[in-house]
């Protein structure tokens, strides 16, 4: 299968080719390929255990998410979940990140979530250090038994809702030991899973104490250092077991995050099936500086399919491109699909992230921008319809050439070799 090696002077060639193209429209391929290479796309660690943590991997996963499917050659520790990373991270050309939950701390005995310190995390400090890979971050506000009523920050019980306030201002401290070790910021995004599977006769109690728990959790006094901790707050619209109601809406989470230092997370699958989150961007950046993105692929529901390189995808990138926003949003991918190799997803999900971000910087916004301007509606759209058969995976090819990663399909047959000798050996 997939023994169709395309060679380096053919690459080249063709590059040559598409970059004359795009010339012709005003686009700098070079700028192009030059400005990719600092746009870091943050690389979720849960696709390679299906959301399992290294806590207790055999706790059932909870919150009303799911990863459905048993494909063998799951990562079973953190060493083997590191190795699957780096694996896909061969396969993948750009700058990359790696987003860790707090589940994946690695403990001599069990350790609290509230008790959770940097040194249970010094395993990923240490490789994120060799492999120069940054670290962000995720309180886990679900898989765990006080989240086993469904609520967390928001729940009735004072004693379960410090205990969950302090697993969040544990995660921040350790949100910033990650970036002192790094040496830049670490994006930590609170997402938790309170909600409701009927209607409730109380909506406002538990959005109140929210609140509160936030107030709480970002307290200066605190003493977190935000300019090396960024916080994010991640909206949702419904879970399996909380369709009717979620105590972190998108309202709830628009009104705290634009009167208070934490910024908005849009994933791609927490609006009505319909709703696209690229239209929101351009509102939200009018009133903060940054904002975060969980790059997703919702399908009827919000599935966590992995990521592929569709229209969803494209507007995202194309809105950042179009409103020069590339250096305010932080972008990190969130789907995990237990059915299929999970080497395989990581890599086609993050290519195809990497391939949106590359379409969209070869945009030809300015011309775009002046047949609107002219009123030339019909000239804007038919660019814009051009512009998607131009030849856009030389230049791709090109990118990855030149980064050193596998071109085109080459890429699956590392992934079968690594299926056979790493993956199948696993019990
Ligand atoms: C859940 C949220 C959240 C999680 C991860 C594991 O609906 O999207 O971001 O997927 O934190
Ligand atoms: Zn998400």
């Amino acid at each position: 299968m997939c023994d169709n090696k395309i060679t380096n002077d053919e690459i080249n060639a063709q590059f040559q080719f598409a970059k004359n193209a795009y010339a012709k429209l005003g686009v700098d391929v070079d700028i192009a390929i030059n400005k990719i290479t600092n746009i870091p796309v943050s690389v979720h660690c849960w696709q390679g255990d299906d959301v399992r943590g290294l806590e207790s991997p055999d706790e059932a996963l909870s919150g009303g998410i799911m990863a459905t499917g048993n494909y063998p050659g799951v990562a079973r520790n953190g060493d083997e979940l590191r190795a699957d990373m780096l694996k896909a991270f061969s396969l993948i050309p750009g700058k990359k990140r790696a987003n860790i939950h707090a589940f994946y701390c690695e403990t001599d005995v069990p350790v609290e979530r509230d008790q959770l310190k940097p040194e249970h995390f010094s395993k990923w400090m240490e490789w994120s250090k060799e492999n120069g890979i940054a670290l962000d971050f995720n309180p886990t506000f679900f898989s765990h038994p006080k989240a086993a009523d469904g609520f967390t920050l928001s729940n009735a019980d004072e004693d379960i809702r410090a205990y969950w306030i302090q697993h969040g201002i544990a995660c921040r401290k350790i949100a910033e030991a990650f970036a002192e070790n790094q040496g830049e910021p670490c994006v930590i995004n609170f997402w938790i899973p309170d909600g409701a599977k009927d209607i409730p006769a109380d909506r406002w109690s538990p959005r109140a104490r929210l609140k509160d728990s936030y107030d709480k959790i970002f307290d200066k006094t605190n003493g977190v250092d935000t300019s090396k901790c960024i916080d994010a707050v991640e909206c949702k619209l419904f879970g399996i077991g909380s369709e009717e109601y979620v105590v972190g809406s998108h309202e709830f989470y628009l009104g705290y995050s634009m009167t208070n230092d934490v910024i908005p997370c849009f994933d791609m699958g927490h609006f009505h099936p319909a709703e696209t989150i690229h239209d929101k961007i351009s509102s939200a950046l009018q009133f903060k500086n940054n904002l975060l993105m969980h790059v997703s692929r919702p399908i009827r529901w919000d599935s966590d399919h992995v990521v592929i390189f569709n229209d969803d995808l494209k507007n995202v990138f194309l809105e950042l491109k179009r409103g020069n926003a590339f250096d305010k949003a932080y972008i990190a991918l969130d789907f995990f699909d237990a059915s299929i190799n999970r080497i395989g997803a990581w890599t086609i999900g993050t290519r195809a992230a990497m391939k949106g971000i590359l379409y969209s910087l070869l945009d030809p916004t300015e011309i775009l921008k002046q047949l609107e301007a002219k009123g030339d509606g019909a000239g804007k759209l038919a660019l814009m319809e051009e512009m998607k058969t131009m030849p856009f995976g030389a230049i791709w090819d090109y990118y990855c050439m030149q980064t050193n990663v596998p071109v085109g399909t080459e890429w699956i047959n590392e992934m079968y070799a690594y299926e056979k000798d790493v993956l199948s050996k696993r019990a």
